[in-house]
């Protein structure tokens, strides 16, 4: 119901005079509400000529499957960081609704990505359903649908922010994010070429540039350099030091990703994982490489990117054998006290809550 936020936060808003209807409603609540105006906003009010009804209405249907449904932690960190960045008095409504609108450009940003690498990795299932090009009549036509995905990103910063001091920081923000993903993509699938294992090519020092690119500056820079622009800070410096935290916390949940996606449960992750099948430069295949022995190394080589169930079978058992999940919760453990110490060496002028409230959601997930 609307009374579900905290009473502090309804403080907040009582006395900052943004009180409303909408000033019950926690931020969430807000995020979500704000999608169904986006939807009309970008399939029905922008209908300039009724030529194009039919491709709106596809593009209606695409953005109802693939925007929503995720854990929403991007698209919700930029109006989160927003709250820590300006005092409560100058997040007016119009101001807290520029945010939610930006984060899903963030969420968009995403969508547009997934259901691309869903094509690129031949997955089967995202966020507990098939993936959009697996669903009945939809196939490769999905690769059009990505690039709608992308556009209505610059449609809906355009007309939310345009009046905006900050707007050429967005536009520039958002182009530079999705071409550092797309260079991550470009080494995520060149380090995993189908049918041609080569363990050589899985070095921890590719997999760190992979991993900054393909993930973390989208995921975790984009949303808080976003409210950082949208509250005026945009010197060097200061999106460096943010940036360095940023990066390192992404480093960090792309590996859990990866470790997810061969011992996370799908009912929980949403997604059946494909990284053995697909011959990807994992976390969880570079790590085991530095502990193997050469009789391990000569069976992985062999069993390594196969599609078939027994050699993904055999892989899964050496990854047991090395203890991968002891690995794997050792190196959470000095990420995380890694990551605060960064924080309080390169937080600098930004509130440590920006990067502490990014932090608590991602470390023990499991999905
Ligand atoms: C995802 O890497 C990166 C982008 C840019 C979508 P991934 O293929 O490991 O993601 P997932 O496990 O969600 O398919
Ligand atoms: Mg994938
Ligand atoms: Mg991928
Ligand atoms: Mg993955």
């Amino acid at each position: 119901s609307v009374l579900l936020c905290s009473s502090s936060l309804q403080a907040d808003r009582i006395c900052n005079g943004t009180l409303s209807n909408k000033a019950l409603l926690s931020d969430p609540q807000l995020f979500e509400a704000q999608f169904e105006e986006l939807l009309t906003e970008l399939t029905e009010r922008d209908l300039a000529d009724p030529a194009v009804a039919d491709a709106l209405g596809r593009l209606r249907q695409v953005l109802e499957y693939n925007a929503p449904g995720g854990k929403r932690n991007r698209g919700l960190s930029v109006i989160g960081s927003l709250r820590e960045l300006l005092p409560p008095a100058e997040l007016t409504q119009d101001v807290v609704q520029r945010a939610l609108v930006i984060g899903w450009c963030t969420e968009l940003l995403q969508a547009f990505f997934l259901v691309a690498d869903d094509i690129m990795d031949a997955s089967v299932t995202r966020r507990g359903r098939p993936c959009w090009y697996k669903t009945d009549g939809i196939g490769l036509d999905a690769i059009n649908d990505a690039f709608l995905l992308e556009s209505t990103i610059y449609r809906l910063l355009r007309r939310h922010c345009r009046d905006q001091k900050y707007y050429v920081h967005l536009l520039e923000l958002f182009n530079e994010t999705a071409y550092q993903t797309e260079l991550g993509q470009t080494l995520d699938l060149i380090t995993a070429p189908p049918g041609r294992v080569d363990l050589n090519r899985f070095t921890m020092e590719r997999y760190k540039a992979i991993v900054k690119y393909k993930t973390a500056f989208y995921s975790f820079y984009l949303p808080v350099a976003a409210a950082m622009y949208m509250a005026g800070i945009s010197s060097d410096e200061e999106h460096n030091n943010a940036k360095h935290i940023l990066l390192e916390m992404g480093e960090f949940f792309q590996i859990q990703d990866d470790y997810l996606d061969c011992y996370g449960d799908p009912a929980v992750t949403g997604k059946i994982g494909t990284d053995i099948q697909d011959n990807k430069c994992s976390w969880l295949v570079v790590t085991a490489l530095e502990v193997m022995t050469p009789e391990q190394r000569a069976e992985l080589e062999v069993c390594y990117g196969r599609k078939d169930e027994a050699s993904v079978g055999k892989v899964k058992a050496l990854y047991d054998a090395l203890q991968m999940p002891t690995l794997y919760q050792n190196y959470e453990e000095e990420s995380y006290r890694r990551l605060q110490k960064l924080i309080a060496h390169h937080a600098q002028n930004l509130p440590h809550a920006v990067f502490l409230s990014f932090a608590k959601k991602i470390y023990k997930r499991n999905k």
